[in-house]
């Protein structure tokens, strides 16, 4: 069975919307960030970096949200989240690294700024730096939406999903995808899948219990 080690606040979400969406068997191992549980010797044995998340299914131990989510697709969504061809393939994980090294630094740039400061304490110089940085970046996404809804085609797969999880930093930010209008409908789309609004209520439910 799918063991994902997180907080739903964290990147552990990522898991979980992938695990829903392939409908895989899994459990949440709920670690508190507040009581620092992912520095814990029983954490730090799963993954010695103390950060979040990580997966054990049988033998199979590991780390990095977005590698996990194709660990995920590839043993539970075969001919769907992982398409059956391998063209399909090759591009979830150039999309999956696109995600990770081209998006998430400018992503999580904004999102720790705003996530984590009061707005007087915000670095607007930097918040307008990474907003540029990222409108080119955006662009790359939305050219490849021009023709097709989704990147691989028609069907939602890992390289949309991996992209979301990573553009949804940009839209929680403030960053403004209107002016890409086939990103912004692809956004939707994504973030609208049962498969997000389970995570979207599990943060929702989280909350209510930290509050
Ligand atoms: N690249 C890693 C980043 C992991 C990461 O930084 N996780 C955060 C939570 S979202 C964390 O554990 N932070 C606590 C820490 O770094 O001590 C991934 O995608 O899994």
């Amino acid at each position: 069975m799918l063991k994902i080690y997180g907080s739903v606040m964290s990147r552990a979400s990522r898991n979980i919307w992938a695990a829903e969406e392939c409908a895989a068997p899994y459990e949440l191992v709920s670690l508190d960030f507040r009581k620092g549980e992912h520095k814990q010797p029983a954490y730090l044995a799963i993954n010695p970096a103390g950060k979040m998340p990580s997966i054990v299914d049988g033998d199979v131990v590991m780390a990095e949200s977005l590698a996990i989510n194709a660990f995920i697709a590839q043993k539970y969504g075969k001919g769907k989240l992982w398409p059956a061809d391998e063209k399909g393939q090759a591009k979830c994980l150039q999309w999956t690294l696109w995600a990770a090294a081209e998006l998430e630094p400018v992503a999580y740039g904004r999102l720790r700024e705003v996530l984590f400061k009061k707005e007087d304490e915000r670095d607007h110089k930097l918040l307008a730096e990474l907003a540029e940085r990222g409108k080119p970046i955006v662009g790359v996404l939305d050219a490849v939406l021009q023709d097709t809804p989704f990147i691989c085609g028609s069907q939602f797969t890992l390289a949309d999903l991996n992209v979301a999880c990573v553009m949804e930093y940009m839209v929680r930010s403030n960053f403004d995808i209107s002016p890409w209008p086939k990103t912004a409908a692809w956004y939707k789309a994504c973030a609208g899948r049962l498969g997000n609004m389970k995570v979207q209520e599990m943060r929702a439910q989280a909350m209510k219990v930290a509050a």
